[in-house]
C-alpha cells in the first residue's frame, strides 16, 4: 500500500487503495507507468503479426475500421506482467471482491482502430448482463495502450461520473474526455461507466488491449475453457490459469466432474469422483443443520 516511485524501466508502484478511491469516485482512473517499457515492447512484438493478419471486425458496435482478437494469454507469455500487475489486480479485487468468492477474466482483447475509424457508440460494458443490481459493479476493464493514445488517434472516450447516472443511456459529448496516455500506463474503468473507443482522424493505427475482470459467477464475454483448453492452461502460470476458469467459484460453480477444475492442470484421469467446493460458512451451516440446531425460521437454537 505504499506509494513509491523509481525510474529504472519507468515502472512505478501505486497504492491499491488510492486506485480504488479514484476508480469509485470518477468511474475511471489512469495508473501511470504501471508496467515497464521492456514488457510493453515484448508484448507488442509478440502481437504485431496478429494485428497484421486479423480481418477487420464486422458490426456497428465493434466498427468495421477496427481489428480485434482474443485469447491473449496463449499469444504471449508477456501477458502475465499486465494481467497480474499487482496494484491494479489488488484494486480490482477490492472493488469486485465483496460480491463474489473470486474474480475471473472476462476477456482479453487486442484492439486496433484504423485510420478513419469513427467513434464507437457510447456504452457501458456491463450492459451485456441483462439485470442491474444497484450498487454492484460487475466488471472492471483495464485498457493498455501499445501506441500513444491521443484525442486525434482514438483514445478511449470516458464520461466521468457516469457510473452514478446509469439511467441516462447517453450523455452529451461535451461531458466526455479523451484519455490520452502513453504505453506502460493503464486506464481502469468500471462496467457501469459510459465510454467508447474514439475516432481515429490520424494516418496511423491506434493499438492497445483490454484486460477485463468480472465477478466470478457471471458468464464471461470470452469462454475461457475454449480459449485455453487444459493442454494450454497447463502451460500458464497458476494464477493466470485460475483467473481463466481453472478455479471453482464456491459453492460448486464452474466445476468439472463435480470438482474444482484446477484438477485438470495436473491430472488427466477420468475416474475422479465429485468433491464439494464450499466456503467455510457454508460448511458451518451444513454442520449446524446436521446438529439439529438450525431452526426453520433461519435462527439458531440456543446453545
Ligand atoms: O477501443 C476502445 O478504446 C474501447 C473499446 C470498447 O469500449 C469496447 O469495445 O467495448
Ligand atoms: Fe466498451
Amino acid at each position: 500500500m505504499n506509494i513509491m516511485s523509481f525510474d529504472a524501466g519507468r515502472r512505478r508502484e501505486h497504492s491499491d487503495t488510492d486506485i480504488v478511491t479514484r476508480l469509485l469516485s470518477h468511474g475511471y482512473c489512469v495508473v501511470e507507468d504501471a508496467v515497464g517499457q521492456d514488457d510493453v515492447g515484448a508484448l507488442r512484438r509478440d502481437l504485431e503479426p496478429l494485428f497484421e493478419q486479423t480481418q477487420r471486425s464486422v458490426g456497428p458496435f465493434y466498427g468495421d475500421a477496427t481489428r480485434r482478437f482474443h485469447g491473449l494469454l496463449s499469444r504471449s507469455r508477456h501477458m502475465e506482467a499486465f494481467v497480474l500487475q499487482h496494484d491494479i489486480l489488488r484494486a480490482i479485487e477490492l472493488v469486485l471482491g465483496s460480491h463474489c468468492d473470486s474474480i475471473q477474466l472476462n476477456l482479453t482483447q487486442a484492439i486496433e482502430i484504423l485510420p478513419g475509424g469513427e467513434m464507437q457508440p457510447p456504452h457501458r460494458d456491463q450492459e451485456m448482463w441483462p439485470l442491474r443490481a444497484p450498487g454492484v459493479e460487475y466488471l472492471v476493464n483495464v485498457m493498455w495502450p501499445f501506441t500513444p493514445y491521443s484525442a486525434e488517434n482514438g483514445a478511449t472516450v470516458i464520461w466521468p461520473g457516469s457510473h452514478r447516472r446509469q439511467d441516462e443511456i447517453v450523455i452529451d459529448e461535451s461531458e466526455a474526455i479523451s484519455i490520452e496516455m502513453a504505453p506502460g500506463s493503464a486506464l481502469l474503468f468500471l462496467g457501469s461507466t459510459l465510454h467508447a473507443g474514439g475516432a481515429n482522424t490520424t494516418s496511423a493505427p491506434r493499438r492497445g488491449m483490454i484486460v477485463s475482470y468480472s465477478l466470478g459467477w457471471l458468464k464471461p464475454y470470452e469462454l475461457p475453457w475454449l480459449a485455453y483448453p487444459p493442454e494450454i492452461a497447463r502451460t500458464l502460470p497458476r494464477q493466470l490459469a485460475e483467473l481463466a476458469g481453472y478455479r471453482a467459484h464456491r459453492p460448486n460453480l464452474g466445476t468439472h466432474e463435480g470438482r474444482c477444475p484446477s484438477h485438470l492442470l495436473s491430472c488427466t484421469r477420468a475416474d475422479l469422483g465429485a468433491i464439494d467446493a464450499l466456503l467455510p460458512e457454508q460448511e458451518d451451516l451444513i454442520a449446524l443443520y446436521r446438529s439439529g440446531n438450525l431452526l426453520p425460521s433461519g435462527g439458531h437454537a440456543a446453545p
